[in-house]
Parts: C-alpha cells; sequence; structure tokens
C-alpha cells in the first residue's frame, strides 16, 4: 500500500493535524459566512442547530441556545463559500491520502459548523460517534476492527481548544477505568481525568482529521468564540456502517435540484455518489436514527 507519512500517523495516533487548508483570503469569506450563519442560527431564523443539552441528533426545538450549525452547504443559507471550500483541492487531497482512494470515488457527506453557546457552558461527554458506550469490550473491538471508509475533521477559524481525545483508542477497547469515565451520562468537568486523554489544541486555520471512533469528549465555553468547520467525507465503499452514521442527520435537501445547481463539476459527482449509496441502503435521506 502506498500510504503517506501523513495517513501512516493517522492509523497510529487515530488523529492528524493538518496545516494549510485554507489560504488567507478563503479565511475571511469563511469566517464572513460563519458570522452569517451564526447569527442567523442564534436569531431562530436557522433551525437546523445543535441545541445545548443535547449529545446527538435529533436535536429538538428545546433550549435555543446552540454549539451547532447544520448543514452549512443548505441552498436556503445562502452561503455558497461553504460548499466551494468542502470541494477544494488540498482539502480534497489530504482526504484522498487519509481514504487511500483516487477523487473518482469520494462521496460528499455532512458539513456543519461548531459554534459556542452564548448563554450556557456545555460539554458532549467521552464518546466514540459510532459505538455505544455500553458496547461489552467483545462488541467493542469487533466495531472498532471495521474500516468506514471515512474521514471526519474540525477546521478552526479562532483559537480551537474545546475538542480532547485519547490517542490509539480508535482501535483499542476501554480500559476498565476508561470504561467507567465514559458511561457516566454526565460531561466530564475535568477531560483529564481520563486515562490517556490530550486537548486538541487548533491555531486558527489548522485543520485536525480523526477517527470518528476515537475515545473523545469536547467542552464548550460561551465566552470563548468558536468557528470551526466540521466536516466529513467517505467513498462509495462505506457501505451501510457508513450510511447509519450519515443519514441519521437528515439529507433530503441535498437531493433538490436547487443544491446539485449550486455545486461546481467535482461537488455534483461527489453528491451523486452520496445519493446512489442511499438508494443502495434502501434508506430514506430523511430517515432518523435517535442518537
Ligand atoms: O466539538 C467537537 O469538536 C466534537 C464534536 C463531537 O464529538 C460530535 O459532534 O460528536
Ligand atoms: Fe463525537
Amino acid at each position: 500500500m502506498s500510504s503517506t507519512p501523513l495517513k501512516a500517523q493517522y492509523d497510529t495516533q487515530g488523529y492528524i493535524i493538518a496545516q494549510g487548508l485554507i489560504t488567507p483570503e478563503q479565511h475571511s469569506v469563511l469566517e464572513e459566512a460563519c458570522k452569517i450563519a451564526v447569527s442567523k442560527t442564534r436569531s431562530g431564523e436557522w433551525v437546523h442547530r445543535r441545541t445545548v443539552g443535547r449529545q446527538f441528533p435529533p436535536f429538538g426545538d428545546g433550549n435555543p441556545d446552540s454549539w451547532g450549525v447544520q448543514h452549512i452547504m443548505h441552498p436556503q443559507l445562502g452561503l455558497p463559500a461553504f460548499a466551494k471550500w468542502y470541494t477544494s483541492d488540498p482539502l480534497i487531497d489530504v482526504v484522498k491520502q487519509l481514504l487511500d482512494c483516487q477523487e473518482e470515488i469520494l462521496q460528499m457527506e455532512l458539513f456543519n459548523l461548531l459554534i459556542n453557546p452564548v448563554s450556557h457552558d456545555f460539554a458532549l461527554r467521552w464518546h466514540r460517534d459510532d459505538v455505544k458506550e455500553n458496547a461489552t469490550e467483545a462488541e467493542e473491538l469487533e466495531a472498532l476492527l471495521v474500516w468506514h471508509h471515512g474521514v471526519q475533521w474540525n477546521t478552526a477559524l479562532y483559537t480551537d481548544a474545546c475538542l480532547f481525545v485519547v490517542p490509539k483508542s480508535h482501535k483499542l477497547p476501554r480500559t476498565p477505568e476508561q470504561r467507567l469515565r465514559s458511561s457516566i451520562s454526565d460531561p466530564p468537568t475535568d477531560p483529564f481525568d481520563m486515562p490517556g486523554a490530550t486537548q486538541v489544541i487548533l491555531q486558527p486555520g489548522e485543520t485536525v482529521f480523526y477517527n470518528s471512533n476515537i475515545l473523545h469528549c469536547a467542552t464548550y465555553d460561551s465566552k470563548i468564540p468558536r468557528a470551526t468547520l466540521h466536516g466529513c467525507m467517505g467513498n462509495i465503499y462505506g457501505g451501510s456502517s457508513r450510511a447509519r452514521n450519515v443519514l441519521q442527520h437528515g439529507l433530503n435537501w441535498m437531493k433538490e435540484d436547487q443544491f446539485r445547481a449550486s455545486l461546481d463539476d467535482r461537488g455534483k459527482a461527489m453528491l451523486s455518489r452520496l445519493i446512489e449509496m442511499q438508494e443502495s441502503v434502501n434508506g430514506d435521506l430523511g430517515f432518523s436514527l435517535a442518537g
């Protein structure tokens, strides 16, 4: 296999930090777009958001204070800078390395924005995105052996120290102590209580790519501005395991002509592969799994 140093490190550690995926010009364009998306979310005009108090979808209509903006490529949000960057060369080049595949099989997936709530601090408890906290050690090991043909990333526009990970845990079942600390439903008061925890600190413009099954948590301070682009991308080999991860977010809007028309040729091809995946698993892009 033609593994690059970046991919080798990603496979061993479960995450890597990459620089230079946004140019200074893109940085200011994206920053402006984020300001608009954030203000529409906080005012309630944009209802696709992650609300304080909920870790996974469905996010419901509860507390409007939000820690995330969903579907930032949605044409109704009217901010084409996001889709333009999602299909840009530097980002696609790293994704191709990490998935060890050619562009011709990449599929478009989720693109959201992680922001600071304004009136409540919040935190996500220790979790793996696609393995339940009560999985037995054998179930956990089995799940971790599956390669999902996808990567997830956070690209920080402002300094971002919210995410904590346990390096290498994407391949290892939890130790009894780690299990104890990730089985409680409350978020951690101190993330460093988790054996092996590391804080991921991103400078503006830096990106962390992480295996979504690495053991991770996040803390959100309402007083520290956060605007972090949070996306994932996969390839056509992901099948039903990828579908489960992606389709829980409700993506019917991506099938509409208006969205397709907003994309460049690369984006259109990647979107077609997502829709083919959805059709092959016989699902519904609006299908919702309670997290
Ligand atoms: O806020 C973050 O950086 C992590 C978010 C996360 O873990 C999740 O959405 O599952
Ligand atoms: Fe997560």
